[in-house]
């Protein structure tokens, strides 16, 4: 009997049921990761064995059932945590994703500030990482500034030496920008806060699913992810941070499993990481992140940042060859991870993504939740592919194809 060999991206693809559907008797053309990524059997799987045969409250029962939960939920924290570099998994609390993880940082450290004090993050941040700081400068009359953003998309770091002074406490900055892709140098920014006193938090949303990240290398304080990018469920997603600081934090949530005693008018907090995980958490989603951390590491993430890499050079190439297209962001594919935003000369996102969701192919439009960077390129949106591991170059000739309709439709 003849056998077929499956290519490894063949491979990977077998495992998304979901790429098996199609519309409008199209194959479905998932290029949309950046907000979401499709999930993996194994990590559905995982979901299914732990609700049919493992389910329980964890760090509760004195049964078998509970300490099987318990064990599955703990032994995700520690993959998850080493899939992250972490020293320890002492230091990673489980939270909804990288939105509560920075609200977590602006409550529990900001908390720590008073008026004047200053927060420097940049202007190509996601609203996660603008609008908690805003509010902590409500509360504290912090003051909050900005790093720019270059013509090419890139970090003027020129800028940090301008406005990180003693009176930053904390410089915030995202790994990979979810509109332009630009992949930030961490390592250099985290040095900058460390030479004026001040904590590094980084919201590594864009960056964990695509690339090897490792926190100790990083240097940053902080690191914030989402699950649900990285092939995991939502509702699970993690906070990296120096134990040390987390120790002298207070906690964000109050309530079960995040104490150690409790009397009527005062409470005593329950050791890292606990302290900052209260109520009953996600059990399952952290479970599902823990599937999709081996998932990806069975993968290897050195072959996803460079099949990443590969796809969005061809995806530039294709993109400049077309008619009235600019494509924000860096022009160097090593600089540039996950994503390629545009704007077509000739018509509008909108138009553009309900066009391409004709020919099944599926895209986001729209500010992407950083409206001052959209503002910085004088774009009110931008159509945005997202590519990940399950695709291909023909996904991209796909969108291209879909473009040349657009154009079709538009240019008279
Ligand atoms: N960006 C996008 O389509 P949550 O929603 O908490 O999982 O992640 C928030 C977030 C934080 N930082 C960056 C850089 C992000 O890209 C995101 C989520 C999605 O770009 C949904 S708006």
């Amino acid at each position: 009997m003849a056998t077929t060999t499956l290519s490894k991206i063949e491979t990977i693809r077998e495992d998304f049921p979901e790429l098996k559907r199609q519309f409008h008797g199209k194959p479905v053309v998932f290029l949309d990761s950046g907000a979401s990524s499709l999930k993996p059997l194994p990590v559905i799987r995982a979901l299914t064995d732990f609700y049919s045969y493992h389910y329980a409250n964890v760090h509760r029962g004195i049964y078998q059932l509970s300490e099987e939960a318990t064990d599955l939920y703990e032994g995700a924290r520690t993959r998850t945590a080493k899939f992250i570099g972490a020293p320890s998994e002492r230091g990673l609390i489980f939270t909804r994703g990288t939105t509560e993880s920075l609200n977590l940082l602006a409550y529990s450290l900001g908390d720590t500030l008073g008026p004047g004090d200053e927060v420097v993050g940049t202007i190509m941040e996601h609203h996660s990482n603008q609008v908690p700081w805003q509010l902590l400068g409500k509360r504290r009359r912090t003051v909050l500034k900005h790093v720019g953003v270059t013509d090419e998309g890139v970090l003027e770091m020129g800028d940090y030496d301008k406005l990180v002074t003693d009176r930053t406490k904390i410089v915030t900055v995202t790994h990979v920008s979810n509109v332009l892709g630009t992949i930030n140098p961490i390592k250099e920014i985290s040095k900058i806060a460390h030479d004026h006193g001040a904590v590094c938090i980084v919201d590594g949303a864009q960056s964990t699913p695509h690339m090897p990240v490792d926190v100790k290398a990083l240097g940053c304080d902080f690191f914030a992810f989402s699950g649900h990018k990285m092939c995991g469920p939502t509702g699970i997603g993690g906070l990296w941070g120096r134990e040390e600081l987390l120790e002298k934090m207070e906690p964000f949530l109050g309530g079960g499993d995040m104490i150690r005693e409790v009397h009527l008018q005062e409470s005593q907090w329950n050791e890292l990481p606990y302290k900052f995980e209260a109520g009953t958490p996600n059990i399952a989603g952290a479970i599902g992140l823990g599937a999709a951390v081996d998932y990806l590491n069975h993968v290897g993430m050195e072959w996803v940042a460079r099949h990443d890499e590969e796809l969005i050079a061809y995806g530039m190439k294709r993109l400049h060859e077309q008619k009235g297209v600019r494509l924000l962001g860096p022009t160097d594919p090593k600089k540039h991870a996950g994503m390629l935003s545009f704007w077509l000369d000739y018509a509008h996102p909108h138009d553009i993504a309900q066009l391409m969701d004709s020919e099944a192919v599926c895209v986001r439009a729209g500010h992407h939740c950083a409206m001052p960077v959209n503002e910085r390129f004088g774009v009110p949106a931008t159509t945005r592919a997202s590519v990940y591991l399950y695709n291909t170059e023909a996904d991209l000739d796909a969108m291209v194809r879909a473009i040349d309709k657009v154009r079709r439709l538009f240019v008279r």
